[in-house]
């Protein structure tokens, strides 16, 4: 076991529950800290509960538990940002400064902070979407994301701090619900199949986003925090890329294990963030710099999404 204390925020969001398990099988239960806004249900190792804008709490909790890596998941996404803007930048600029800002006056070791496909707009190119492009993106989640980056990379030359980050792509599991995203349509579709409901989605059929499966999510969150330092050549965010599929394909994907699933589509406010976002992107930096390399597919993802939620839901009705 190595002596690492981790911190995570937002705990019991749709990644920081499963990168929660998957930290605390490699560091051990009690050298990982959930912590969340509010209470967390089942925690198999220590919680707390923290509001990451109260920057005295979490100075706080950072010295109790000795904590020397952070990895700060709390977010308001992309559709929820959009509907009071200046709410969502006030909780996602906040947070990290208070999280920057504990990482460089306690001198941790580590801080990881995600960032995502947003800070693309219009202007970026739409297909295999560099990642040294022009950034103009067109939410406030998308703009909160840039600044990060740039605060991620400012707080690294100045002052050293080792902050990492990855440009996530929609993300889908069935361990638990992402909130208030455009991608999360391709999570619910799933729910809608196993359930033998007809689903109706809010993008257009034809509408491509960049996707990652959580196993592979998790792989490369924890590949990129354990690479050696001089690795990381990016300090902004790398770009990442799994799979791009449409609302068309991922229905078609779920037809070929249940071929009655049936999909109906009637686009609302997303489908113009979804317009802004690319459709693919070339993550060859992150590859040639620490080595991420994707599993799975759409149909790979697919069996496994089905599989598993039908044990969930099996489960859930013989309790
Ligand atoms: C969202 O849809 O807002 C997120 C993201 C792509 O960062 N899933």
């Amino acid at each position: 076991m190595r002596k690492e204390q981790i911190l995570i925020i937002g705990a019991g969001g749709q990644i920081g529950a499963v990168l929660t398990d998957a930290l605390r099988s490699i560091y051990g239960p009690d050298r990982v800290i959930a912590s969340d806004i509010r209470p967390l249900p089942d925690a198999n190792g220590p919680s707390e509960v923290l509001n990451a804008l109260d920057g005295e709490a979490l100075n706080a909790l950072v010295s109790k538990h000795k904590i020397n890596q952070i990895y700060h998941l709390a977010a308001i996404l992309s559709a929820t940002g959009e509907k009071d803007p200046l709410w969502a930048w006030n909780i996602n600029m906040t947070s990290l400064f208070n999280v920057l800002e504990v990482a460089r006056s306690k001198g941790l070791h580590k801080v990881y902070y995600p960032s995502s496909i947003a800070v693309f707009g219009r202007e970026a190119n739409h297909y295999d979407t560099p990642q040294h492009e022009v950034l103009i993106p067109e939410t406030v989640y998308g703009i909160s994301k840039v600044a990060g980056e740039n605060w991620a990379n400012y707080y690294f030359r100045r002052y050293g701090t080792d902050v990492r980050s990855i440009r996530y792509p929609g993300i889908i599991g069935y361990q638990s619900m992402p909130g208030g995203g455009t991608t999360d349509y391709a999570v619910d579709i799933y729910h809608y199949a196993v359930r033998k409901e007809a689903f109706e989605c809010f993008l257009r059929a034809d509408t491509t986003l960049p996707m990652l499966y959580m196993p592979d999510a998790i792989r490369a969150t924890i590949e990129l925090m354990e690479a050696s330092a001089e690795k990381i050549m990016v300090r902004t965010g790398y770009n990442l890329a799994g799979m791009s599929f449409t609302p068309a394909e991922i229905a078609a994907s779920i037809q070929k294990v249940y071929p009655d699933f049936k999909i109906s589509y009637k686009p609302d406010f997303r489908q113009k963030i979804a317009d802004s976002w690319p459709a693919s992107i070339d993550d060859s930096l992150a590859r040639r710099h620490w080595g991420w390399k994707p599993e799975f597919d759409l149909d790979m993802m697919t069996k496994d999404m089905l599989k598993n939620l039908v044990l969930q839901y099996e489960g859930s009705i013989n309790k």
